[in-house]
Order: structure tokens, then C-alpha cells, then sequence
């Protein structure tokens, strides 16, 4: 009977040319079909905001027609597919961004020029997507466009918070944060699929029992919650693939503790059970320091088993034998917040498909590979024995048991050496007993990633040094990248026809290598002519946007000078700011000769701080305590501005970076594994002062050094020169700088002295000091630099022509081919 049903809606689809149709007239009356019954507004009466309501509908409608062909698709191929598990994605705004990888974006922008509106005033009613803290999360969002646009059979899963990170808002220079009420206003890129939804099992007691001979351990859980699925269609560009991201929200469950409501304590049983739904209410904002708190571990469980079980699922509908599993499976976890994964997989295939531990863990093995972002031990997620034990008291057993076997096998290479052993367990025997993720991570992923060359050198040799020694064919690195579909073409549009123009061609977006094209006219003075103007117009939208929110008018003729990225001790923007102090204080000892020679600035600094992080807190203020007094001195005029963007998010990110001229990336070397920030300035052409840390040093291989800035103690000298700390005075400058702020030039003195005292002797744990007047030096060439235009343009051309390895694509093409063994899946057009 089904199959006649499918026979004849197939056949009247095709009668009726059934498919959405793109041109002007189909995508108004769309629009305004879904003003009148999706919005439920007039079709004659509607405001901007329910506009784009209406148009984000009819986007979504074309998504889910391609989305539904590319898993139609795999289904028939069954291919091996990519499971990306993560905890965190930052996806920002997604219309403009799907109408472009769409393809249609043309065809919309005229249907709405027809209708009255503009495509771009609609694009600003959307919020931000913002289940994610920073960089980690980007990057993950970042991947899941490459892998649609590279046809990867693949899934993303995660959790779909009710609150993404916290919103910034500041009052008087202080951070205060705000929730983040996303889903208030209706999120018309979800859909809720109410019969795709598992039961997720927490606490209880571990009976034995013995089935058919066999002892078993049998999980006798105390509470299950409901997993129900978001899905996200995520559109290739240039392709007719759209693969799916699956956010899971929590709800309270149907099946479980039925006796509570036949006690007659009706109200309360609903309440009580309404909990569940907390499991999934809000996005942690601490980016990378681990509480071992309870909420965390189930938000972490919840999404692992809720996905595994979907997984499983589909598995299941194809094939019978648990061997074929790593032919059709590859589990992808991102950092270590998903590893509890590991555990459930053994616990699915030995208590549950009966399979015997060695089999199934020779099956977890050959599906997982993990993705470390972390730089120091410290980074790494440790989980107490006694909090799992509670939570999760199978998976305690089950990862006793894999270290168990892990030490065995270990005393097999290394013998009676102790140190090493213990060092290595999964299990740390401290003053908290706790479970290591990382090396539970290390010990069953065939393939261990870093995220950029110095990265992975630290990984080797320092914080998994044991592991690599070990097994050091399970450790590569890819480094990280981003996709040049949002960071060129959705946020600088008048770079993308510069770059199609000059390289005769639009392929340079589906394969970022013919970008490298641009270097042969990176002398041309039409090049260069187009290439200014492209900048002032960004800078242009930039100020404006920086006037509305601060009230403060800068200069377009200023070099606009950025840092955005989290607020971080070891990102250092103390060291900007001292760099900006200096530069202010050496304006104020000038006569007006020297003045006409100063380089106008706009400094520009952006990011959030976690909540209970306190250096970071003061090191905003500190940014408008300074940003204060600097603005407002009429010795300075525009020769100075200090600009502090509050609330940084993606959409700010993309108007501020194609608007800049020069970015900061500052961490002190060895710490930023990474960074992903700089790959989006350097694709936009922003010259780029950098410390020799993370991707900034392979950037360097494919620019030059002479086309960045390049300063600072080098990753293999901090440890001697943090040896040397009590003793290494900064320079004077220094000195001088950090004593303005301790003495109250800024005001706020006693709220600052804790801050200052981070840096000064005995402490400046982050090698300020040791810095500074090198950071000046790089500061001083950048000045110099962009006094000779024609210099700087070309420059900022190379910067754009070696941008082509920083793109995802080259990150997921190396994951598919070297981890993941998967190859694309390409839905017929
Ligand atoms: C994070 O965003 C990163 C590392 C980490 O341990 C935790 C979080 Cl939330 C960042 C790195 O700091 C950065 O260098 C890197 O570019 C990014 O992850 C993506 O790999």
C-alpha cells in the first residue's frame, strides 16, 4: 500500500512540475504566502521583522527539498559516513549564507526589491545562532560547511540549548552578562522532528545476572529523559547536497516512573519531571576551564547516547553484523567533551548487542578519532570518580575496566616504570579521584588530531609525550581552517567580485587554491585601485556601526588596528592595551611637528570574558578606562581612538573584520593552539602583528614574513625565559606604562591593582614585559608600512592570494582522507 502511495504522489508531483520554482515571481509569492500563513500577518500589513520571517520560511522550504534528496541519496548508497560530534557549534546567522550557497541569492534580492523591501535590511532582523564559546565552536561550524559543499556523507550532532552563550552588555567599562533568549522569536532554520526522540538513561545501580551461562552486568538506571531531535539542513555551495546538523533538546519522559502520578501527587510529579528539560537549557561560558559539574557531564551523556542510539539506528536498518560497523561508521569527537562516547559504545555492544569486550573494543577502536584543542594538561577535562559513579555507574565499571586492560598492555612495553604508568592512566589517583578524558581518548582513537603544526609538537612533547612514544603513527595534524563562503562571500560581497573579476572566475569558492591567482597582480595599480576601495567602503560601514554603538567618529583615513577573539590572560590583550597607553602617552609628549608625522589609529578591541573570570573582567574595563580619557583628550583629536565593540559575536565578526586593516594576534607563544581568528583577517586582506604561535606560523610559510608582523619570544624560549622570570625586569617603557595605570591615571586605581600586579615582577606568568618593547618595534614597522599605500596594498593582496591553505576545505579533504576514510557522496542534480 505504501508503495503505491509513493507511486502516485510521485507521479502528480511530476504532472504538476511539483518543485519549488526560484524565479522572481515563484520566490514573491512565496514570501508573501508565508507573511500570510506561516507568520499569519496580512500579506498587505507586515513589518520588516516578520518579512524575514516570511523570506526565511521560504528559504527553509528549499533547504528541506534538498535535504531531503541528499539523505534520500545516501540512504540508497549507504556509504561510510562522518559523525561529528560536538558539544559546542557557533553557526551565526544562516540566511544570507543559505541563499548564497543556494545559489538564488540574485533571484531573492530582486524578488524583494519588487516587494518593496531589501534583502540586506531583512538579513540584520536575525540573531545570531550562538550554541558555542569561541573558536572551537566556529571551527566546528566552519567544518560542517565544507563537508556539505565537498559532498561528505555526514552528520553533525549536538545540543540544541534553550540559551546560547550569554549576551555582553556593559555599563560604566564593566561586562555584565545577559541571556541569551535565542529561540524567543522562533527559529525557522530548525525543524522539530517529534518522532525522532530516544529515551536517555541516568544514576541507578549495576545488578549481575547470569544469562545463558554468562555473567552480565545489567544497568538498573533511576531516571530517563527524552531526547527529541532539531534538525539543521546545512546547504553545500555549488552542490545540491545538504547534510544535516541534529541538535537534541530535552524532555521530560513518558515511559519512566509512572507510579508517581498514581499517587495523586499530580501537580508536583509534572513539575519534578519538568526538570528534565534543564539538561539542555544552557551552553556553559567558560571556554576552557572544567568545573566537574553534574549538569555538564549529563549535558555531555545525554547528547553521546541520544546520537549513538540514531546512529545505531541506522546502522541497524541496513545490516545485521556489528563487523560491518567501522565500514559505515566514523565517529568524529570534538575536543574531549564528547568522549564519554567511547564508554557507551562498549556498553551498547557488550551489555547490550552481546558482542565480547575484545571484539567490541577492537570495534571502537578502528570508528573513533578525536580532535584536541586544548594546549596545557591543565586544559583537559577530568571528571571525579564519584560524580560518574553516581551519574553514569556502568561507564565508571566500563572505563575501569579499559585502563585496566590499558595498564596491562602498558607494563607489556614499559614495564615496572610507575611514574609513566600513572602518568598514562585513564584514572588519576589524587586528592579528587578522577577520570582523564583525554587519555581515555588517546587510549581508543586510532587517530589523535592537532590543530596546527606547533600544536601538534606540543601534543608530542609535551602533554601527551607518553602516548606518542608509545603510539606515535596515532597522532597528525590538521591544521585548522575556515570556509571562504561566509568570511569572504557572505561578509565582504565587493572582494568576491574583486577576486572572481581579477581571477576570471567564481571557482576560486568551491577550490580555494586558484586564489593564489591574485599574486601576479599584486602590483597592478587598477588592482590596487579597486582594492582600496573595496576597504574604504567596509571601513565605512564599520564606522558607522562603531558611532551608533559607542558615539565615538573616527577617522576612515585612521589604520583601524583589531583585536577581537575571548578575553584571555594569555591572548594578551594587556598587551595592547599597555601598546596603546605608551602610544597615547608619547602623543601627549609631542610638539605639532611630530604630531604630522604620527600614524592616525583606531584601535579596536572585542570579546567576552567567562563570567567568573576576573582578570578578564578587568581587563575590559581597563580597555574603557582607557578608551575614556584617550577619546576624550583634545591633544589626541584623531590621531588616537580606542574602541571597545561590546558583545563580539559572528555577525560583528563579519562587518568588523573586512573592515580593518591591521589584526592582532598576540597569545604569548605556545598557547593559542591555533586560532582561527587570524585566517578570516588574512583571506579579508588585514595585514596581520602576530606572535610565532599556533597557525600564525604556517601563515608566515605561505605569505612571507615580510608581508606580516611578526614579533615575540618564540615557543621553545618561554619555558628558560619563564625560568629566568624573578630576575628579567620588562623594559623601562613598560615600567612606565604599567606605573600609569597602577597610579591611577586611568582612575579605578584599587580595581586595577590586582591586574597590574599579573604582569609585574615575580609574576608575568605570560612574558609581557619580556615582549613589550618588541611588540612596540612591530607596532612602530606596521606605522611605516601603512604610510607608503602602494606598500601596504600590495601586502594585503599577498595576504588574501596565501590564504588558500586556511580553508576548511583543505582541513576536511585531509580529515576524510587520512582519519575518517570516507568519500563523497554527490545527490544528482
Ligand atoms: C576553544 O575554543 C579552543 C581550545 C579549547 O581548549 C577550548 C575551546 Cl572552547 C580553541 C583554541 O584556543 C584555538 O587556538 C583554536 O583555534 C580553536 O580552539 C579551534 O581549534
Amino acid at each position: 500500500e505504501f508503495g503505491d502511495r509513493k507511486a502516485k504522489a510521485e507521479k502528480m508531483f511530476r504532472l504538476m512540475d511539483g518543485f519549488l520554482k526560484n524565479d522572481s515571481i515563484s520566490l514573491q509569492k512565496d514570501i508573501l504566502d508565508h507573511v500570510e500563513f506561516t507568520v499569519a500577518r496580512s500579506r498587505f500589513n507586515f513589518d520588516d521583522f516578520e518579512a524575514y520571517q516570511a523570506l526565511a520560511h521560504s528559504v527553509r522550504d528549499r533547504l528541506i527539498e534538498r535535504w531531503h534528496d541528499t539523505h534520500l541519496h545516501f540512504k540508497k548508497k549507504d556509504p561510510k559516513r562522518i559523525y561529528f560530534l560536538s558539544l559546542e557549534f557557533l553557526m551565526g546567522r544562516s540566511l544570507t549564507n543559505s541563499v548564497i550557497n543556494l545559489g538564488i541569492q540574485d533571484q531573492y534580492a530582486d524578488a524583494l526589491t519588487q516587494l518593496g523591501f531589501d534583502f540586506e535590511v531583512l538579513a540584520e532582523q536575525e540573531g545570531d545562532a550562538a550554541l558555542g564559546n569561541g573558536g572551537l565552536a566556529r571551527l566546528a561550524a566552519c567544518q560542517m560547511d565544507s563537508l556539505a559543499t565537498l559532498d561528505y556523507p555526514a552528520w553533525g550532532y549536538g545540543l540544541r540549548y534553550q540559551y546560547g552563550l550569554f549576551r555582553q552588555i556593559i555599563v560604566d567599562g564593566f561586562q555584565h552578562e545577559q541571556p541569551d533568549f535565542w529561540l524567543n522569536f522562533g527559529n525557522p532554520w530548525e525543524i522539530e522532528r517529534v518522532h525522532v526522540s530516544y529515551p536517555v538513561k541516568f544514576y541507578g545501580t549495576i545488578e549481575e545476572e547470569v544469562l545463558n551461562g554468562k555473567k552480565c552486568k545489567i544497568w538498573i538506571p533511576g531516571e530517563s529523559v527524552e531526547a527529541v531531535a532539531y534538525d539543521n539542513p546545512i546547504p553545500g555551495y555549488g552542490t545540491r547536497n545538504a547534510i544535516n546538523l541534529r541538535l537534541w533538546a530535552a524532555k521530560p519522559s513518558d515511559q519512566y516512573d509512572m507510579e508517581s502520578y498514581t499517587t495523586g501527587d499530580y501537580i508536583n510529579a509534572i513539575v519534578n519531571r519538568q526538570k528534565a528539560e534543564t539538561i539542555s537549557n544552557v551552553l556553559y561560558p567558560d571556554d576552557r576551564s572544567y568545573q566537574g559539574k553534574e549538569l555538564r557531564l549529563k549535558q555531555q551523556y545525554f547528547f553521546v547516547s541520544a546520537s549513538l542510539q540514531d546512529i545505531i539506528r541506522r546502522f541497524k536498518d541496513l545490516h545485521s553484523n556489528f563487523d560491518e560497523f567501522p565500514d559505515k561508521v566514523a565517529l568524529q569527537i570534538n575536543d574531549t567533551h564528547p568522549s564519554i562516547s567511547i564508554a557507551e559504545v562498549m556498553r551498547v555492544l557488550v551489555d547490550e548487542e552481546n558482542l565480547d569486550w575484545s571484539k567490541a573494543w577492537g570495534i571502537a577502536c578502528s570508528i573513533f578519532s578525536v580532535t584536541i584543542h586544548a594546549v596545557q594538561p591543565e586544559g583537559l577535562e577530568k571528571i571525579p570518580v564519584d560524580l560518574l559513579g553516581s551519574v553514569l555507574p556502568r561507564h565508571l565499571e566500563i572505563i575501569y575496566e579499559i585502563n585496566h586492560r590499558l595498564m596491562e598492555e602498558l607494563k607489556k612495553s614499559f614495564g615496572q616504570d610507575y611514574d609513566r604508568l600513572s602518568r598514562m592512566s585513564i584514572v588519576e589517583e589524587g586528592a579528587v579521584k578522577s577520570i582523564r578524558m583525554a587519555n581515555l581518548s588517546l587510549a581508543c582513537c586510532h587517530t589523535v588530531n592537532g590543530v596546527s603544526r606547533v600544536h601538534l609538537e606540543t601534543l608530542k612533547t609535551r602533554v601527551f609525550k607518553d602516548f606518542y612514544e608509545l603510539w606515535p603513527q596515532k597522532f597528525q595534524c590538521k591544521t585548522n581552517g575556515v570556509t571562504q563562503r561566509r568570511w569572504i562571500v557572505v561578509s565582504n560581497p565587493s572582494l568576491c567580485s574583486i577576486i572572481s573579476k581579477w581571477l576570471g572566475t567564481e571557482a576560486w569558492i568551491r577550490n580555494i587554491d586558484l586564489i593564489a591567482g591574485l599574486r601576479e597582480y599584486a602590483k597592478d595599480p587598477d588592482l590596487h585601485t579597486e582594492w582600496k576601495n573595496m576597504k574604504r567602503v567596509n571601513k565605512m560601514r564599520l564606522a558607522e556601526y562603531i558611532e551608533t554603538l559607542t558615539s565615538v567618529k573616527v577617522s576612515l583615513d585612521a589604520m583601524f588596528d583589531v583585536q577581537i577573539k575571548r578575553i584571555h590572560a594569555y591572548k594578551r590583550q594587556l598587551l595592547n592595551i599597555l601598546g596603546i597607553i605608551h602610544r597615547y602617552d608619547c602623543i601627549k609628549n609631542m610638539d605639532e611637528s611630530d604630531k604630522r608625522r604620527v600614524v592616525p589609529r583606531v584601535c579596536i578591541i572585542g570579546g567576552k570574558a567567562a563570567p567568573g573570570y576576573e582578570v578578564a573582567k578587568k581587563i575590559i574595563k581597563l580597555c574603557h578606562a582607557v578608551a575614556d580619557k584617550v577619546n576624550n583628550d583634545p591633544d589626541v583629536g584623531d590621531l588616537l581612538k580606542v574602541v571597545f565593540i561590546p558583545d563580539y559575536n559572528v555577525s560583528v565578526a563579519e562587518l568588523v573584520i573586512p573592515g580593518s586593516d591591521l589584526s592582532q594576534h598576540l597569545s604569548t607563544a605556545g598557547h593559542e593552539a591555533s586560532g582561527t581568528g587570524c585566517m578570516k583577517f588574512l583571506m579579508n586582506g588585514c595585514l596581520l602583528l602576530a606572535t610565532a604561535d599556533g597557525s600564525a606560523v604556517e601563515i608566515a610559510e605561505e605569505i612571507g614574513a615580510a608581508n606580516m608582523f611578526l614579533f615575540g619570544a618564540k615557543v621553545d624560549e618561554v619555558p628558560a625565559l619563564r625560568e629566568k622570570g624573578t630576575t628579567l625586569k620588562g623594559s623601562l617603557q613598560f615600567a612606565r606604562v604599567v606605573r600609569m595605570v597602577r597610579d591611577g591615571y586611568f582612575g579605578f586605581k584599587d580595581y586595577f591593582k590586582s591586574l597590574c600586579d599579573t604582569v609585574e615582577d615575580g609574576g608575568d606568568f605570560y612574558l609581557l614585559g619580556y615582549d613589550f618593547a618588541r611588540y612596540l618595534e612591530a607596532q612602530a614597522a606596521a606605522d611605516r608600512a601603512f604610510v607608503d599605500q602602494v606598500k601596504w596594498t600590495q601586502m594585503s593582496i599577498l595576504s588574501t592570494a596565501g590564504s588558500g591553505k586556511f580553508s576548511s576545505d583543505r582541513t576536511i579533504e585531509e580529515y576524510a582522507q587520512q582519519s575518517w576514510g570516507i568519500e563523497p557522496c554527490k545527490c544528482p542534480f
